[in-house]
C-alpha cells in the first residue's frame, strides 16, 4: 500500500463506499447511457447528508468490464469501481457471497474456502480503497458499508491517516467458534480495526466481534472501545457497538395512503379468490431465509385439515438473487418443486395453496401487496435485520394485520409484539400461523399499534444521522 504522500486529496467531504453503486445503468430511449436511482433505504437516509455536505458514493456499477469516469447524477458525485469478470466469479460472486455471507450466517450453507477468491477480494477491496481515497478531501468522513468490503478501514487508514473512516456490518457477525473457521479471520479482523467506528446490527453480532478481536489480536476490549496499539504512540480507539438499521418509514405509510395503492390491495384480494386469510412473504430467494421451513409448517397445516385452500392463500415474492452461485441455483429447485407439491396436492380448479413469484416488483406494489396480506411471515434462519419486516409495520396505517417474525433476526429485539417463532421448530411455527390466522381484531390492532410506533420512530434516518454523530466525535477525539 502507498502512504499519506503519495495519495492524492480529492474534494468530498462525505464518502460512503458500498459494493454497489445507488445507480443502474440503463439505456434511454435514444440509446444514450442513463442511470436510475435504485431506491433502497439507505440511499433515501444518506441523500440528505450527501447534498448538505458535498458527498460523493463509491462503488461497483453492477456490470463487469465496465470502466466508466465519475460523474454527478442528482447531488451525488458517483464514482465507478470497474471489476473484471474474474473478479465478479472471485471476489463477488466466490468470496463474498459463497464464502463470507453463508459463514456470517451460521453456516446454513458451507462455505468455499479458496485461495484465489481471497487474493481477489484482497485485489478488489484495494480498487474500492484507493478510489475512496482519491475521492475524500483533507479531514473527510468516510463511511464504508457491508462485508464485501471489510478490509477497506485498514487499507485507507494507511493511505490517508487524515480521514475518520465508519464502517456498517448489514449482515451478522457469527460466533467466534463458527468465524474462526475462516482461514483470513485475522486479517478480515485487522481490516476492519482501520475504522474509527464499527457498526452492527445487534448487541450479539458487536459482542461476537469483540470476542474475535481478543482471541485473534490480544488487544485490550472495553466494551464497546478496541484499544488498538499504535507504534510509538498512543493506542487508537475505535468503537464497536451496535446500530439497528431501519427504513424510511415514512415513505412506505404515505405510498399505503394512497387510494390506487389500496385498490390495487383489494384488486390482489379479489385476484386470489378473495380468501379469508392472505398470508405472505417476501424475501430475496436466499437460503438465509427459512422460505423451506414457512412452506413445510403451510403444507402440514393443510395436509392436517387446520387450514384449508379455501380460506387461506399464501402469497409468495421470491425474488431472483445471485443466480449464479450453485447454493442458490439448488435452493431455487428444492422451493419450487415444495411449492409444486403443496399446489398439486392441496390447490383446487379455483383456490391455489400458494401464489409464487419469482421476480421483483415495483415499490407500489409491494405496499398493495403488504396491505392485502392479514399474515406476514418472517421465518429467516439467520438475518443482520429483515427490513421486510419493518416495511410491513409501516405499511400499515390501518393498524390490522399479524407480523410473524423469527426471533434470529435482528428485527426482533426491536418488534417484540409480533409473533415470535423459531422456524426450526415446525410445530411452534404451525402455532403461531393458526394464531395468527384467528387473532381477534382488538389484538391484532394493539400489536400492530406497537410495532408502528417503533418502526416510526427509529426509522433509517436516525439510524445514520447516529451513526454518524458517533463517528464523527470518534475521529474529534482520535484526530484533534
Ligand atoms: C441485507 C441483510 C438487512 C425485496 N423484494 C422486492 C423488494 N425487496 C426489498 C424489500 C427490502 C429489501 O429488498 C430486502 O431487505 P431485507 O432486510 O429483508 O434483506 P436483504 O436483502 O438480505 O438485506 C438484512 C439489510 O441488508 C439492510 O441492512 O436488513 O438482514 O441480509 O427493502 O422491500 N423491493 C422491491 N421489489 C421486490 O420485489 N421494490
Amino acid at each position: 500500500m502507498g502512504t499519506t504522500e503519495g495519495s492524492p486529496t480529492g474534494q468530498y467531504a462525505f464518502v460512503v463506499v458500498s459494493n454497489r453503486l445507488p445507480v443502474d445503468h440503463v439505456i434511454d430511449d435514444d440509446g444514450n447511457d442513463a442511470w436510475t436511482r435504485s431506491p433502497g433505504g439507505l440511499v433515501t437516509a444518506l441523500e440528505p447528508v450527501m447534498k448538505a455536505n458535498h458527498g460523493a458514493w463509491v462503488g461497483w456499477v453492477g456490470q463487469a468490464d465496465v470502466d466508466l469516469a465519475p460523474f454527478d447524477n442528482d447531488g451525488i458525485h458517483i464514482v465507478p469501481v470497474p471489476l473484471s469478470a474474474d473478479e465478479v466469479e472471485n471476489y463477488y460472486e466466490g468470496f463474498s457471497n459463497d464464502t463470507l455471507w453463508p459463514l456470517y450466517h451460521d453456516v446454513i450453507s458451507a462455505p468455499g474456502y479458496h485461495r484465489v477468491w481471497w487474493d481477489s477480494y484482497v485485489l478488489a477491496n484495494e480498487r474500492f480503497a484507493r478510489a475512496a481515497a482519491a475521492s475524500a478531501a483533507r479531514g473527510a468522513v468516510v463511511w464504508v458499508q457491508d462485508y464485501q468490503l471489510q478490509l477497506v478501514p485498514k487499507m485507507l487508514r494507511e493511505l490517508r491517516p487524515d480521514l475518520t473512516i465508519g464502517f456498517f456490518n448489514h449482515i451478522p457477525f457469527p460466533p467466534y467458534g463458527i468465524y474462526s473457521q475462516l482461514p483470513w479471520r485475522t486479517q478480515i479482523i485487522e481490516g476492519l480495526l482501520g475504522a474509527d467506528v464499527i457498526g452492527f446490527q445487534r448487541v450479539a453480532d458487536s459482542s461476537n466481534f469483540l470476542r474475535a478481536v481478543r482471541r485473534l489480536t490480544g488487544f485490550v476490549t472495553r466494551a464497546p472501545i478496541v484499544e488498538v496499539p499504535v507504534e510509538g504512540g498512543a493506542p487508537r480507539s475505535v468503537v464497536a457497538r451496535f446500530f439497528p438499521i431501519s427504513i424510511d418509514a415514512k415513505s412506505f405509510e404515505d405510498l399505503a395512503r394512497l387510494p390506487e395503492v389500496q385498490a390495487r390491495a383489494q384488486e390482489i384480494r379479489d385476484g386470489l379468490g378473495n380468501p379469508k386469510t392472505v398470508m405472505l412473504g417476501v424475501d430475496r430467494l436466499d437460503y438465509t431465509k427459512g422460505i423451506g421451513h414457512r412452506l413445510k409448517a403451510f403444507g402440514e397445516l393443510l395436509a392436517e385439515g387446520k387450514l384449508s385452500v379455501e380460506d387461506v392463500t399464501l402469497v409468495q415474492v421470491a425474488n431472483p438473487s445471485r443466480e449464479r452461485v450453485a447454493a442458490y441455483m439448488q435452493l431455487r429447485d428444492e422451493i419450487e418443486l415444495t411449492v409444486g407439491r403443496i399446489n398439486g396436492d392441496f390447490g383446487t380448479i379455483s383456490h391455489q395453496a400458494i401464489s409464487y413469484h419469482h421476480h421483483g416488483y415495483p415499490r407500489e406494489e409491494m405496499v398493495a401487496l403488504y396491505l392485502a396480506a392479514d399474515v406476514m411471515l418472517v421465518t429467516s434462519l439467520r438475518d443482520g435485520m429483515n427490513l421486510v419486516a419493518k416495511e410491513y409495520c409501516a405499511a400499515r396505517f390501518d393498524n390490522d394485520g399479524v407480523l410473524i417474525l423469527s426471533e434470529f433476526t435482528g428485527a426482533w429485539d426491536e418488534l417484540k409484539r409480533s409473533l415470535r417463532i423459531n422456524p426450526h421448530d415446525i410445530d411452534g411455527l404451525k402455532d403461531a400461523i393458526l394464531q395468527a390466522v384467528n387473532m381477534p381484531r382488538a389484538e391484532r390492532a394493539s400489536r400492530m399499534r406497537a410495532l408502528r410506533k417503533r418502526v416510526l420512530e427509529f426509522d433509517v434516518q436516525r439510524w445514520s444521522t447516529e451513526f454518524l454523530a458517533v463517528l464523527v466525535a470518534q475521529g474529534k477525539r482520535s484526530r484533534g
